[in-house]
């Protein structure tokens, strides 16, 4: 019990600096042959209320589709266009004269990526880069736009030299200072952020049995110790986000934003492609979902709720090529329905029975019908790592179990999980999945009677 105390005084020092949740946005990918019309699209997105999309083009019958629906979009320019556009200032401005300045500002275009995860492309786009984000941001400029709308690029975490742990996130040597520090540069003065592509499925399935699948997919864990910082990691993309986030700080650009541009986990895939199953994806995307919108998103690094994070994908896309996994990102089939419940949106479902692993909140917003206990038969070991993961990562609302507060009586680890469990359930929106801490918790419909505490 010695060990509690003083993990509970580091975690509240986290959880004091939170503030409101981050933004929930989705990539629409269109490289299929059997998708639903634009106009079909925007409609699933405004049911579903989702409010930021982001494209992989600037096509014509998107943005008129998106025109007025209040969606706030990512325009994208290809990789193909880089280098026209790096070396000719007038043909950025005729791109954007023809591909954004129409539609704005009845869609609401925010940013425009120029490129997608250029340093993998095979043809070596790299040296056109940065000439071509400045080429477009002129054009901005030129047509009196460059207030509203922002340039950035999403870069992939190949982009990385070192990755792990976080504290020691590097760019890869050969881009950091010719490629990364002027972008970054270019970032600060014009107001923009860095974009990032970070796929913890992708590590999972490489390594599956270093990398445990609580970690991946934000369920409670004991943890992974970052000796070099000191910081403990409860999920994988936290960890990854944060090695960025640091390899920008190796360049002291620390205060440079970033949103998480694509991330997600296949629902399906090949029979080595471990990890890759509705579960799982419905789980990533339900716990992400939960943890972004609620006031707990920051990362170690960066506790302060900082995470704007575009899905992958709205659809399953049946011509993307590689292994299975590719084809099935989608959070929706071709014909609309879902691959599995997930809600964009906390506290906006009115059926909590069909939720399996994702954030649906209880039935008409009744926060009292339900709580969240502990089962002692999981043993005080479990539990105990469960509790320590609902006050830090989960962000339970722990204060009434410290000593001398009300629920502090009994000092049990029992009786403190089931607070912080509950506490927890309550605040993630009463999720099936948000009362299972690793199988150590159920959900009863009776209020606890626990010591003097009210739950
Ligand atoms: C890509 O091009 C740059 C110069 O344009 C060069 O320095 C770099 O070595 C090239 N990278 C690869 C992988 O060929
Ligand atoms: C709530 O339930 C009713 C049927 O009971 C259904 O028609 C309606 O669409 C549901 N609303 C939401 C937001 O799920
Ligand atoms: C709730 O969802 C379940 C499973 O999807 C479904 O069978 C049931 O009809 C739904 N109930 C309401 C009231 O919508
Ligand atoms: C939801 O979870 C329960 C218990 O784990 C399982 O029996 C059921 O089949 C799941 N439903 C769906 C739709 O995945
Ligand atoms: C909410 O739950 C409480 C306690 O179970 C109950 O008394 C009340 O009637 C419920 N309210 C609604 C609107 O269902
Ligand atoms: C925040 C938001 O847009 N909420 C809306 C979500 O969708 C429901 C209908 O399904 C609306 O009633 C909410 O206003």
């Amino acid at each position: 019990m010695g060990g509690l105390g003083v993990c509970f005084f580091l975690l509240f020092s986290l959880l004091s600096v939170s503030s409101e949740g981050g933004i929930i946005g989705v990539n629409y990918g269109r490289v299929a042959d059997n998708l639903p019309s634009p106009a079909s699209a925007v409609q699933l997105l405004k049911a579903n209320n989702i409010t930021h999309v982001k494209i992989f083009d600037a096509n014509s019958a998107v943005l008129e589709a998106l025109a007025g629906s209040g969606i706030i979009v990512t325009v994208m320019m290809p990789n193909e266009l880089l280098q026209t556009t790096a070396t000719s200032p007038s043909y950025a401005a005729w791109w954007v004269w023809f591909n954004v300045a129409p539609y704005y500002p009845l869609t609401k275009i925010h940013t425009i990526a120029v490129g997608n995860e250029v340093f993998s492309d095979p043809t070596n786009l790299t040296s056109y880069l940065v000439p071509a984000m400045i080429n477009v941001q002129a054009a901005l400029v030129q047509l009196n736009l460059d207030k509203a709308i922002k340039v950035s690029t999403p870069v992939e975490l190949s982009t990385l030299q070192s990755s792990y742990p976080p504290s020691a996130g590097t760019f890869r040597t050969d881009l950091a200072e010719t490629v990364m520090m002027p972008m970054l540069q270019f970032l600060r003065n014009t107001g923009s952020y860095l974009m990032v592509n970070a796929y913890p499925f992708f590590a999972y399935e490489a390594n599956a049995n270093d990398i445990s699948l609580d970690y991946a997919l934000f369920r409670p864990n004991a943890g992974v110790l970052d000796s070099g910082s000191g910081l403990t990691y409860y999920s994988l993309l936290d960890a990854q986000i944060d090695a960025v986030v640091y390899a920008m700080s190796a360049l002291n650009y620390d205060d440079m934003p970033i949103s998480i541009s694509e991330t997600g986990w296949p629902s399906e895939g090949d029979a080595n492609e471990i990890g890759a199953n509705v579960k799982n994806a419905a789980e990533y995307v339900g716990n992400l979902i939960s943890r972004v919108l609620s006031d707990t998103c920051g990362t170690p690094k960066r506790p302060h709720c900082n995470m704007d994070v575009y899905l992958f994908a709205l659809f399953n896309e049946n011509q993307k090529p590689g292994p299975t996994s590719e084809r099935n990102y989608g959070m929706f089939y071709p014909n609309e329905q879902k691959v599995y419940d997930v809600n964009f949106v906390l506290g906006n479902s009115n059926n909590s029975t069909s939720n399996n692993g994702s954030n649906v909140r209880s039935s008409n917003g009744n926060s009292s019908e339900t709580w969240c206990v502990a089962d002692p038969s999981a043993g005080e070991e479990k539990l105990l790592v469960a509790l320590n993961f609902a006050c830090g990562e989960g962000g339970a609302d722990c204060t009434a179990i410290q000593p001398g507060a009300a629920c502090y009586e009994p000092n049990t680890i029992e009786a403190h999980a089931s607070y912080a469990f509950n506490s927890y359930y309550q605040k993630s929106g009463k999720g099936s999945w948000t009362c299972n801490f690793g199988g150590t918790a159920y959900v009863v419909s009776q209020a606890p009677k626990i010591g003097k505490c009210t739950y």
